[in-house]
């Protein structure tokens, strides 16, 4: 099961190709809308402020509504481009944006924006992701949420650990979860704003329903591929996976998740063991650096290595990891849909797991 993106903040279109989903799967254009839209730009005061239809074109592997075993080819065309908004901009590096390094890589520069290394691309791993959820929710039960537990130095007091824990994380612009601190996030985001700055954000994943033994022992590990899908989003710096990098301070006695009848104490692997799923929720966490592309002025360089000011209009977001929540949950539910085909290929639909520790 694999996929790839393709296209330009500013061409015509942004489309992807799936490979290898399995045939059956009910598919129609609506399905996508929703996940679009919780990613789309210009839904809040606080994101990029284009506005696209984000309208999928389902162009191959599906027929009279369910997919077919070929390859799904998705297309969504661009309707709200405007590329004028970067002519100051053509011949210069933003300091901290892919623009210096595609410049290096490929000595050819897309003149608009960001181009391929565009946000925009992400909408297209969203697409994607609709079917892998899909998928896993109708063949596993699997539930995968996402939200937002820091913005800059603002943290979420208390970090749940289940779905069901996690309050209206859709009923603000922030995929937050305590809707008690919503209002001073509103105010701190309007600052930022108007100071023409940008934040990071992390973004946190629970997966549950994931049973155990999907993934790999050694190379292809489940959280080797979780972290590998989640790098790969624009502006990711960092992932965990379970307790991540707090792991270091703990004790192994600590770290260690105890099993008994009733279940696992603790969840500090975030659901993966020895590279396989545990059958407990799998819980990850990226952090999204700041966007580079500031109205700020800096000095930087132009593609003669002279010494400019940079300044950058148009319409950007201020923490562009709160787009991210969606595009997250998707490339982990990408990275579970590929490794529960893989397991199945392997070992079939029956595990071989004796005793069961519930999740
Ligand atoms: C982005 C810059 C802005 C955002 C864009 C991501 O676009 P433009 O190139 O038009 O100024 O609006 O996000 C999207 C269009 C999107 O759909 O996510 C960037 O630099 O990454």
């Amino acid at each position: 099961f694999a996929v790839t993106t393709f296209g330009e903040s500013h061409g015509p279109a942004i489309g992807c190709v799936i490979d290898g989903c399995p045939p059956g799967l009910a598919i129609a254009p609506e399905d996508f809308a929703g996940d679009l839209s919780r990613r789309a730009t210009g839904k809040s005061r606080h994101t990029s402020q284009r506005r696209e239809a984000d309208e999928v074109e389902i162009l191959s592997g599906v027929y009279e509504g369910r997919t077919t075993g070929t390859p799904i080819g998705l297309l969504i065309r661009n309707t709200d481009a405007r590329s004028k908004d970067y002519d100051a901009i053509a011949a210069q590096f933003r300091p901290g944006h892919a623009d210096y390094t595609y410049w290096h890589k490929y000595g050819i520069r897309d003149p608009r924006g960001g181009g391929r290394s565009s946000a925009r691309e992400t909408t297209m791993r969203v697409a994607a992701g609709v079917i892998a959820r899909k998928w896993l929710a109708e063949r596993h039960g699997v539930r995968i949420q996402g939200f937002v537990s820091q913005i800059g130095e603002r943290r979420l007091e208390c970090v749940p650990e289940r779905i069901d824990a996690l309050g209206d994380v859709e009923g603000n612009p922030f995929f937050w979860p305590d809707a008690a601190q919503v209002p001073a996030l509103e105010a701190a985001m309007d600052a930022l704003r108007k100071s023409g700055e940008s934040a990071g954000a992390r973004v946190e994943v629970i997966a549950e329903g994931v049973p155990p033994g999907w993934g790999e022992p050694v190379y292809g590990k489940l959280d080797a591929e979780l972290a590998a899908a989640l790098m790969g989003i624009n502006a990711a710096k960092g992932v965990e996976i379970g307790a991540g990098f707090e792991s270091v301070a703990q004790p192994g006695s600590v770290h260690r998740d105890r099993m008994d009848p009733g279940g696992f104490a603790s969840n500090h692997a975030g659901g993966v063991l020895g590279g396989i799923s545990s059958g407990q929720a799998v819980r990850c966490s990226v952090a999204f650096k700041p966007t580079s592309s500031l109205r700020l002025p800096v000095a930087g360089l132009d593609v003669d290595g002279q010494v400019v000011d940079i300044v950058t209009t148009g319409r950007h977001d201020p923490c562009v990891g709160i787009r991210a929540v969606p595009i997250c949950e998707a490339m982990v539910a990408l990275v579970l849909m590929d490794q529960a085909l893989r397991h199945r290929a392997q070992c079939g639909d029956v595990g071989a797991m004796s005793p069961r520790v519930p999740g």
